[in-house]
């Protein structure tokens, strides 16, 4: 067929290899891969430049309202914009459901909130109260709109499921063909930590990590595979933050069972001391800054992360963008307390997970340029369902690519992240390697920092039935309801 755009020159990087090749373009899609292509209508020249797949952010809160009654601020228009900044083109954002209510009636309202934006995108349906009316009346009905994954919560006041009820959830994913995605830390556990911390007189920021300790994490993780196993339905857990955590899901992988794990940049990045630093402005509130859950662990622990990124037990590198600003009506301050239990959890990164991955990957020598793929853009497509269209450059993809320039470096601030919110937990951070320019379905929606995407150019990504969310077809004693 026609090319339209040819990228000429550039090295081209997929989950798979590395080669000097062009990539030609036409209706939105790559539709061929040659040393050279001639005779294109416009050329963009990548001499020098690693052309790698656009990145797929299968985590991130986007106009998600929380549990104590705020809106994590970003829209989908400023996440638009915050994603392409850093190399990402397509995301995977909540539906969520209240406690007493179904999950369609948000339905329509999150698809229209979608749309408003430029990302590719799909949903995770929360499930906060999974009634006979939720999972076998609606969710059907959820499932027929293209949306396959499900997100639980083993913790938080307001959406935590107890055993018997998560083990609902997943008998119904296995009836209907769904993925689920688990939040695992034990919510008791937590309480207990809280009311102990709060009675003792400690309120700061920092005491968020002493009242989460590695171990509430460890423990949920152990429970939410084994009852998955039970049921035999596939799991991913979310937010992995240290060793002792992934080798739980390394465990299961051994005995066969469909468990992955995904782990953020802040886990690599970011550590529990973070949340104890102090400014003159602020005082110990600075620390609210990088509160988010699971907490930051201590700095030893990030070349633990890289090991098990290594031997591939956590395969997925997503943001868990959840953006509160420090200031104003949603941020950190909402609640107008200093308390760490009443601090909106989460923080931004949308922008800042690709070439943080990057730099502290491909850069440091961590991991190859194709594991980097791999990590951010292949696998994520592959475990949500939208592999091939996304996550890959080969005939037939969306011609959704970032063009870096592996050299380039830079000094992470708050107004390069593009997002929303006020602050970035990465201020000052150095970073060797930034994408200088973003396609999305072919056509140029960043360069040079500038976002020129008009909103509403965003689509859906419906998600049929795939192999890596299908039963194994067993379960400890054979029987399966
Ligand atoms: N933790 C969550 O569980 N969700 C959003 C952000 C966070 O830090
Ligand atoms: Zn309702
Ligand atoms: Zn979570
Ligand atoms: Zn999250």
């Amino acid at each position: 067929s026609e090319v339209e755009l040819a990228i000429r020159g550039g090295m081209i990087v997929t989950a798979d290899g590395m080669r000097r090749a062009d990539v030609g373009i036409a209706g939105g899609r790559v539709v061929a891969l040659a040393e050279r292509i001639e005779g294109a209508a416009q050329v963009i020249e990548a001499d020098g430049l690693w052309v790698m797949p656009g990145g797929v952010d299968t985590h991130c809160h986007i106009e998600e309202p929380n549990a104590a009654g705020g809106l994590s601020e970003e829209s989908f228009i400023t996440a638009s914009r915050a994603a392409f900044a850093g190399g990402t083109t397509s995301t995977v954002s909540f539906i969520p459901q209240w406690k007493g209510h179904g999950i369609l009636e948000r339905a329509d309202d999150y698809a229209r909130r979608a749309a408003t934006g430029m990302l590719d995108h799909s949903f995770h349906q929360i499930i906060t109260d999974p009634t006979d009316e939720v999972l076998e009346r609606e969710l059907p009905q959820v499932v027929a709109r293209g949306i396959r994954s499900l997100k639980v919560f083993l913790t938080y006041d307001a959406v935590h499921l107890s055993d018997a009820e998560y083990l609902r959830v997943l008998r119904a994913a296995r009836k209907h063909q769904c993925l689920v995605h688990v939040h695992c830390e034990n919510y008791d556990a937590i309480k207990w930590r809280i009311e102990a911390l709060l009675a003792a007189g400690l309120t700061a920021p920092k005491y968020h990590a002493w009242a989460r300790p590695p171990v509430v994490e460890r423990e949920a993780t152990h429970r939410a595979i084994a009852l998955a196993e039970l049921v035999d339905q596939p799991i991913q857990v979310f937010h992995v933050s240290c060793a002792e955590v992934a080798e739980e899901i390394a465990a299961a992988q051994a005995r066969g069972v469909k468990v992955w794990g995904e782990t953020c940049p802040q886990y690599v990045t970011l550590t529990a001391d973070d949340m104890a630093r102090t400014s003159a402005k602020d005082g110990a509130f600075e620390g609210a800054k990088f509160i988010c859950s699971p907490a930051p662990r201590g700095a030893d622990e990030h070349e633990r992360v890289w090991d098990m990124i290594r031997r591939g037990v956590l395969d997925v590198v997503s943001s868990d963008h959840c953006a509160y600003s420090f200031e104003g009506p949603n941020g950190k301050r909402q609640n107008g307390t200093d308390r760490f239990d009443r601090i909106p959890n989460g923080i931004p990164g949308i922008t800042a997970r690709l070439p943080l991955m990057f730099s502290e990957g491909v850069s440091k020598g961590r991991i190859t340029p194709e594991h980097f793929v791999r990590l951010v853009a292949t696998n994520p497509a592959k475990m949500l369902g939208l592999w091939p269209r996304k996550g890959g450059i080969h005939v037939g993809a969306d011609a959704d690519i970032a063009l870096w320039d592996p050299q380039r470096k830079r000094t992470l601030t708050n107004a390069m992240m593009q997002h929303v919110a006020d602050y970035t937990p990465y201020e000052g951070m150095e970073v060797t390697g930034w994408p200088v320019r973003v396609l999305r379905r072919g056509e140029s929606v960043m360069e040079n920092d500038q976002v020129t995407a008009q909103p509403g150019t965003g689509q859906f990504l419906p998600r049929a039935p795939y192999d890596m969310i299908a039963p194994r077809g067993i379960t400890p004693n054979g029987f399966a309801d």
